[in-house]
This record gives C-alpha cells, structure tokens and sequence, in this order.
C-alpha cells in the first residue's frame, strides 16, 4: 500500500491478527477475532481502510500488509516495552487506578517513560498510514497519550478517542504523577468517549481544573482554539449473530449435553470472566459458599469460566491463587464423589460453546467491582431468546445503566449478593421472564454496529 493512503484508520493496542513464532522459527499471521473487529471490518474494508497496532509477539520484525482491502500495519514492540509500558503502565498503573483502585496501583517512571516512547511509536505509524484529512479511530487507555502526539504530527486528522474502560472519579484520577499529560495527551482528539455520562464529567472536570481548556458549550470544551466534544457511547455486542448463534440446533443440543454432564441439577449459576481482580469472581463465590453453609442453595451446581489473562502481572497471580483456594475450599465441603457443586475452567472456550454455557445457565451472575460495560451481561441476555434466565449484574458495571431489569446488586456487600442470588434461584417464571423480555428488547436494539456508528457519526464520519 502506499504511504498515507488509508481514508479510516483504527488504532488499537492489538492488532486483529496474532504473529506466531513456529518452532522452526518462522512466523506466520493467526486471526484473532473480536467483537471490535467484527462491528470495524465493514467500514474498514468499503473505505480502503488500516488498523494500526501490536501483533503480540515481541521481539519481532514485521511489514504490513493487505488483506481484502484492510491494510494491517504492525507497531512492533520489544519485551523491554512490553514489560514497561503493557504489563508495567497499561497494566500496573492505569488499569487498577481507573477501576477504582480494587488494587493498588503502582507508579514507576521508567513504566511512565516507556508509555511515552510506544505511544509516540504509535503516533509515527499512524501518521505514515494516514491519508490526508483521514479519519483516525484510537482505541483504549493504552493508547491515552497519541491523540496530542498524532495531531503534533498531523494536524489535518480527524481523531477521535474511546475508552473501554472506566473513568475514574476526579480524587482517585489526581493520585496519578501524569495526570496532566494524560488529559493532554486525550484533548488532542476532536472527539473523546467514554461508556457512561459519569466518564464524561469526570474528564471534563479534570481537562478544565488541569490544563488549560475552559468548559464550552454542554459536553464540550475548548483547547488551544478547538472544540474537543465529549460523550457517552456504551458499546454493545453483535447480538443478531450471538442470537442466531444461541438458536442453533447445535448449541441447543450442547447446552442440554452440558446440564446432562453436571448431574441434571435444578439449577446452574455461570460466571464467565477474564480472570481479573475487577471481576468480583470472589465476591460470587463468597455468595454462594455462605448460601450453601446455610442450606439455602437448593439443586444447584455452579460454573465459573475463567479465561486466562496477564499472567505475568503480579496481581493476577495472587488473585488467580485465591480464587483457586475458595474453589477447593467449596468442593471440599460441599461435594459428593462424582457432583462438584462448583466447576472451575480456567480455559478460553471456543464461541459457539460459550453460547451453550449461556443457554444452558438458569442464573448469570455479573458481579464486577468496578467495569467499563461488561459484554458477558449483553451476550447472556442475547443468548436467552427462550425469555429463559435470571441476570444478577452489578451496579459498578457500566451495563447496569442499561439493563435496568437484571437483579441488581452492590458487589461490595456480600449479605445483599447472597440475598439477590437467593431471588434469582427462586424467583418465580412470570417474573424471569418478563425482565428478559424488557432486557433484550434493549440489547437486541442497541447492538455494537450502532455503537460504532454513533461515535463516528459524532466525530463527523460520513456513512
Ligand atoms: C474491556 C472492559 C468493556 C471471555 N471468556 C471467553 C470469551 N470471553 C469474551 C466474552 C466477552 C469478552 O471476552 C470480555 O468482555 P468484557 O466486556 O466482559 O470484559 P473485558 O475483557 O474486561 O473488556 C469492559 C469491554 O472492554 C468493551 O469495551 O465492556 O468493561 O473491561 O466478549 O464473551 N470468549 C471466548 N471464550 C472464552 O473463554 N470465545
């Protein structure tokens, strides 16, 4: 492809494909799809599009290329960067402070100064791909600094900004040595979003009290001559797909396989979740050793899924260690020989048995102490065309503004999850589904393409 000829660019710290290193030491590209990429490629792929970011293989040297019409252009970094700036500032610092401080987070400049150096490495890349006056779409806090990076270079770019994840409140923000930069850093979009109005006005509040933009017209502000618009996109999932997926006679088939394989119990609670301490995978079986204790389970088995992720990050590892403990602690109580009343994966599933886990689950429990939106909510409701299913979501999930009609519960009171947990088991068909049916009339609607097409239309991305 040549330079600077992408009309659309997406910006992410993961590219959509994987680089893989064989053990003849050879390299080939692997897809590794996603909800982001599925609601992107469309538009991507009409405009002659690029994606932007790391491959996840560090250490390694790649060219872009193109593949039907969606040029793919790798920022490689070296497992120095990958240390510092992913698993150190990404990872270490920003994610626990923007969930809440649910963990401590650490402040290291050398992390900072790494998130310095691949940020503006990402800034160069972009602005090699770009077309003139293009559109550039960057996605989440690893990426908070290229905004002003990418306009210094570029001032013709139309840039929007999307944060996954929360932002946090104005007194947990300010312990950040960078505070300054980073809001900086985000005023260099033309367009900056976030899931929820409380995101919003927490950023808005900082830009105004720490840099030098004054407050403008209502989600507004204006910085050095321009207008910087803010506002609340909660992002959805590909719920048509997921509902077709749900409807199979495959899925239905496996789903009833997996409630054969658990015993044919009453009832079967699932958690699905990266393994990640703002999950709340505690709290949930905190809940449900006590309803047990107290003889108030009922025939219930209950599944936790929890996928594999940054291993490598301290706190990961002491969490994934606790967890693994309350698990033996449960069987070891409360099973029989061949009936575990709780099973544990630690393994990623492949989509379509993920489905049936959701078919096949009577009660989704959703306990986040602190979460962007939280898709695993969306999926299960979209998995439910049946009206089947009780959601328990938290209130600090960015996707209990939306699904009003789940149990909603406050993951830091153990006795209050106990109690909705012990409401959903029980509760009556006629209620069930009756919140079903307003919840998917909300996620059926709002699906990732619309999404997708209310920040770009907000950033003034013609159709
Ligand atoms: C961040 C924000 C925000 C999980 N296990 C398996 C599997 N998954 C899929 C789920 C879901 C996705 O991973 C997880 O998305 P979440 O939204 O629940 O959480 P994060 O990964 O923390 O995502 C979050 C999101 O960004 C989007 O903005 O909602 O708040 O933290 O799609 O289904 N998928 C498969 N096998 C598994 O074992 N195939």
């Amino acid at each position: 492809m040549a330079d600077q000829s992408a009309e659309f660019v997406v910006v992410a710290n993961r590219l959509p494909v994987d680089l893989e290193k064989l053990p003849d030491g050879t390299q080939r590209w692997k897809r590794s799809p996603g909800g982001l990429v599925t609601a992107l490629e469309p538009m991507l792929r009409s405009r002659e599009g690029a994606w932007v970011g790391w491959p996840g293989l560090a250490d390694a040297e790649a060219e872009p290329f193109v593949e039907d019409g969606l040029t793919l252009h790798p920022v490689m970094l070296t497992s120095k960067d990958v240390e510092d700036y992913y698993e150190g500032f990404s990872n270490g610092t920003l994610w626990p402070l923007y969930h809440d401080v649910v963990a401590p987070p650490a402040f290291h400049r050398h992390w900072w100064q790494a998130y310095v150096r691949v940020n503006k490495r990402f800034a160069e890349a972009v602005a090699e791909v770009a077309a003139p006056d293009a559109t550039v779409w960057i996605q989440d806090y690893q990426l908070q600094l290229l905004p002003a990076e990418l306009r210094a270079l570029r001032p013709d770019l139309r840039i929007g900004f999307f944060l996954h994840i929360p932002f946090p409140p104005t007194e947990l923000y300010q312990q950040l040595p960078w505070r300054k930069e980073i809001v900086e850093g985000l005023l260099g979009a033309d367009l900056v979003g976030f899931h929820t109005p409380g995101g919003v006005r927490n950023f808005r509040w900082l830009a105004t009290r720490f840099t030098d933009a004054k407050p403008g017209a209502r989600n507004e502000v204006t910085y050095e001559g321009r207008t910087v618009k803010l506002g609340a996109f909660p992002i959805s999932i590909d719920s048509a797909h997921l509902d077709e997926l749900s409807r199979s006679p495959e899925v239905q088939q496996r789903a009833k396989e997996i409630r054969n394989d658990l015993g044919n119990p009453e009832r079967v609670i699932l958690g699905v979740d990266r393994l990640d301490y703002t999950k709340g995978i505690d709290v949930r079986l905190r809940a449900f050793e006590e309803l047990l204790e107290e003889d108030r389970a009922g025939d219930t088995v209950m599944i936790q899924l929890a996928t594999p992720s940054r291993e490598r990050v301290e706190h990961y590892q002491t969490m994934r260690a606790g967890i693994e403990q309350s698990v033996g602690r449960i069987n070891g109580t409360f099973a029989r020989v061949g009936h575990p009343v709780l099973h544990y994966l630690h393994q990623s599933l492949p989509r379509d048995e993920l489905a049936a886990f959701f078919v096949a689950a009577d009660v989704m429990l959703v306990t986040p102490l602190r979460d962007g939106m939280n898709l695993v909510a969306k999926e299960y409701v979209a998995c439910r065309s049946d009206l089947g299913g009780v959601l328990v979501l938290s209130e600090f999930a960015g996707a209990a503004i939306e699904l009003k009609d789940s149990v909603l519960v406050n993951p830091h009171d153990t006795d209050g999850v106990k109690n909705a947990l012990h409401r959903a088991l029980t509760m009556p068909a006629d209620e069930s589904r009756k919140r079903m049916k307003a919840l998917r009339r909300q996620v059926m609607a709002y699906d990732v393409d619309r999404w997708a097409r209310s920040f770009l239309d907000a950033l003034g991305l013609p159709s």
